[in-house]
């Protein structure tokens, strides 16, 4: 049978990803928007005990600036109704702008309303507000979750709010400036216990060193990357693209791996270990790398998997 995206999905089908996440938004999508915003509250406040979230690059925020400034000068009913707007996706100019951008910037406006909220200047949960009994058993197995499973809860909420992308053909994307990658005497090298594949490692290395044209050399043109929670990237274009918007300055840290013969002259390998995000620099987050080389070692596919439990690290099996 010849090797398709969709069939190497199920590479290493061992692997246990955190379904409680995507389990946790399900439940979190019933709710009304007022509930959504009050329990994302409570949850944000609460980890920011234990977690600290680190402030969003300023150039980021210029590009927020815009509707932030609007929201700040609303009166505090509008200024819940469009936050309520984003919670349902509506179709209003804000929810629009909103619509627009990369995740990072999605956080970052986030980030600078909770501030805001905080000091008053934006109209806040109202104190000793009430939730239902459903959200306040959906905020509790938050709590209980690994904090990696917290964070990505946040902010799966966090960007599907607002106008759907996907509907914005016409609108500009607006994203981070992409920085240019770390200078070549600064650059770490991983070793991973039992894969020594320079593809692998290559890999790995230039994403931390934010070197994203030559890790998009690593694969073929045809190529796919799937996201925790995702469907797979498909092509360079987009996996480029998708690099320099989302994965600037993360910190991949492999551990442990396999690698082995598959079908067709194709190589499947498996790496577990820790990413951090420069979101929640103390929280590492438990993933596997499941790689799928062609003969020519090129990367046809692989597979970002939030995993189930620190056990999973252990997990190799095919
Ligand atoms: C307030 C109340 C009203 C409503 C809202 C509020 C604000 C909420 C805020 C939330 C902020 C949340 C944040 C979350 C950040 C999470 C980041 C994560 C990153 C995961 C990255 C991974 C990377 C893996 C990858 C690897 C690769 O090899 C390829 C690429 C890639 C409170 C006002 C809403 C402010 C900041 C989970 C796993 C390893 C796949 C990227
Ligand atoms: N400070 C977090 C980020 O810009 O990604
Ligand atoms: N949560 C996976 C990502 O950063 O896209
Ligand atoms: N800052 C990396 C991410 O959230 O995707």
């Amino acid at each position: 049978m010849a090797i398709t995206i969709d069939s190497a999905r199920g590479i290493f089908p061992g692997t246990l990803s955190a379904d409680a996440v995507p389990a946790t938004i399900a439940r979190f999508n019933q709710l009304s928007a007022e509930e959504q915003l009050a329990l994302i509250w409570f949850a944000y406040t609460e980890m920011g005990k234990t977690i600290t979230v680190a402030a969003p690059g300023a150039a980021s925020m210029v590009l927020a600036e815009g509707i932030l400034n609007q929201i700040r000068q609303m009166s505090p009913l509008e200024q819940t109704q469009v936050m309520c707007d984003l919670a349902n996706r509506a179709d209003t100019p804000v929810c629009r702008t909103y619509g627009s951008f990369s995740p990072n910037i999605k956080l970052g406006f986030w980030f600078q309303l909770g501030e805001w909220m905080e000091q008053g200047v934006v109209a806040p949960i109202p104190p000793g507000y009430q939730m239902s009994a459903n959200a306040s058993a959906i905020l509790q197995t938050i709590k209980e979750l690994d904090p990696g499973q917290q964070i990505t809860v946040l902010r799966n909420s966090v960007i599907d709010m607002g106008y759907d992308s996907s509907k914005l053909d016409g609108t500009a994307r607006v994203s981070e400036p992409v920085a240019i990658p770390q200078a070549v005497a600064q650059r770490t090298s991983v070793t991973i216990d039992g894969v020594t594949t320079p593809t692998v490692l290559s890999y790995i290395n230039n994403m931390n060193a934010n070197d994203f044209d030559v890790v998009i050399e690593l694969f073929t043109p045809n190529g796919a990357l799937q996201p925790p929670f995702q469907r797979p990237i498909v092509g360079k274009e987009n996996i480029l693209r998708y690099f320099r918007e989302e994965c600037q300055n993360l910190k991949l840290m492999p551990e442990r791996g396999v690698a082995e013969a598959a079908e067709d002259g194709f190589t499947q390998v498996k790496v577990t270990g820790k990413v951090q995000t420069p979101w929640f620099g103390s929280v590492g987050m438990n993933i596997a790398w499941r790689f799928l080389l062609d003969p020519q070692g090129k990367i046809f596919f692989v597979a970002i998997d939030l995993l189930a439990s620190p056990k999973e690290l252990l997990n190799l099996m095919r």
